[in-house]
């Protein structure tokens, strides 16, 4: 594993983002936690309110819609009111970068919440969902915004249902037990497989497909780091653990990749 030096991260890992062609990013929870977002499993994060098992699969859903459409309404009601952090606004920027100088780069997210199209992430697969999307279960009929606004704002009691057939009204996220979108996770893989520096960003690592990703990086020859203030089962199998926050970290890595950058061209 390579020793950051004088910063929180090494110098090979500024070198191989300035200098590679394939640059590939796997984000989780942490990267909105200093948007104001709760994490799914920290201490005072969405598990610790509400256990995932009552809330994120499909039985728990037919057992109590009103309960987990409450949730989610919550859930809408948070992003609504938050904005992309400099964590968000750094991976856009080295997209930016990466692609100025013919490389390409992509972008994995298992969060839900839209932030990193908001901080102007073009290369992006929303592996888990989005918050935005709701559907019916038996119609499939996407409702639109206004529709969901309106049929969640009763008390929690009232379970939503589809204006055109009555049928439960769900989020369009990925829950436990439920394949992930095949075009994202594909686009995600493919980027993963054919990386030369892959990122981890805010992530527990604990939830697979999404989980895997990085270790598929690393077997492909990537040069792998993982930014988290806290190390996680996959810290020891990549390259380097960089301890800090991503709207710490970021920001400055992508200045010293744009210095480097500017440098040699
Ligand atoms: C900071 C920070 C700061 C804090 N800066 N960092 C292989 C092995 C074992 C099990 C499986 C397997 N393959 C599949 C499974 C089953 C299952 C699974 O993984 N289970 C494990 C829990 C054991 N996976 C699935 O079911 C998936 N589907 C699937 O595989 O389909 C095929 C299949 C079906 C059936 C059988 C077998 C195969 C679907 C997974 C769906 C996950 N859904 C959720 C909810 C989404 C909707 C919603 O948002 O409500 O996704 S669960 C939840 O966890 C959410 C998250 O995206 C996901 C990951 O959480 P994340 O992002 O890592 O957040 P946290 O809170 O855990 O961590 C935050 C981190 O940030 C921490 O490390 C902090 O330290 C750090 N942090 N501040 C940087 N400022």
């Amino acid at each position: 594993m390579h020793q950051p030096v004088g910063d929180l991260f090494s110098d090979t890992l500024v070198e191989r983002l300035a200098r590679t062609r394939r640059v590939g990013v796997l984000t989780g929870a942490g990267i909105s936690a200093e948007s104001g977002v709760p994490t799914f499993r920290d201490e005072g994060g969405l598990w610790q309110r509400f256990k995932p098992e009552e809330l994120a699969n499909v039985k728990a859903f037919l057992e109590n819609p009103a309960l987990v459409q409450g949730w989610y309404r919550h859930r809408r009601e948070v992003i609504e009111g938050v904005d992309p952090n400099p964590g968000h606004d750094a991976l856009a920027a080295l997209e930016q970068l990466v692609t100025e100088r013919g490389g390409s780069f992509h972008l994995a997210t298992q969060n839900v919440d839209g932030l990193h199209h908001r901080a102007g992430s073009e290369s992006v697969s929303e592996l888990h969902g989005s918050l935005t999307r709701t559907y019916c279960i038996d119609c499939e009929r996407e409702a639109t915004p206004d529709e969901v606004a309106a049929l969640t704002n009763a008390d929690d009691e009232t379970r939503a249902e589809c204006p055109d057939c009555g049928g439960l009204l769900r989020p369009d996220v990925v829950w436990f037990g439920e394949q992930l979108p095949e075009t994202e996770i594909r686009a995600a893989e493919r980027a993963a497989g054919t990386a030369d520096v892959y990122l981890s960003v805010g992530t527990s690592s604990v939830v697979f497909p999404a989980a895997g990703l990085p270790l598929t990086a690393a077997a492909n020859g990537a040069y792998t780091a993982e930014i988290n203030p806290e190390r996680t089962p996959l810290s020891r199998q990549l390259d380097e653990h960089v301890s800090g926050k991503a709207g710490d970290v970021l920001p400055r890595l992508v200045e010293r990749v744009r210095t480097m950058q500017a440098e040699t061209s």
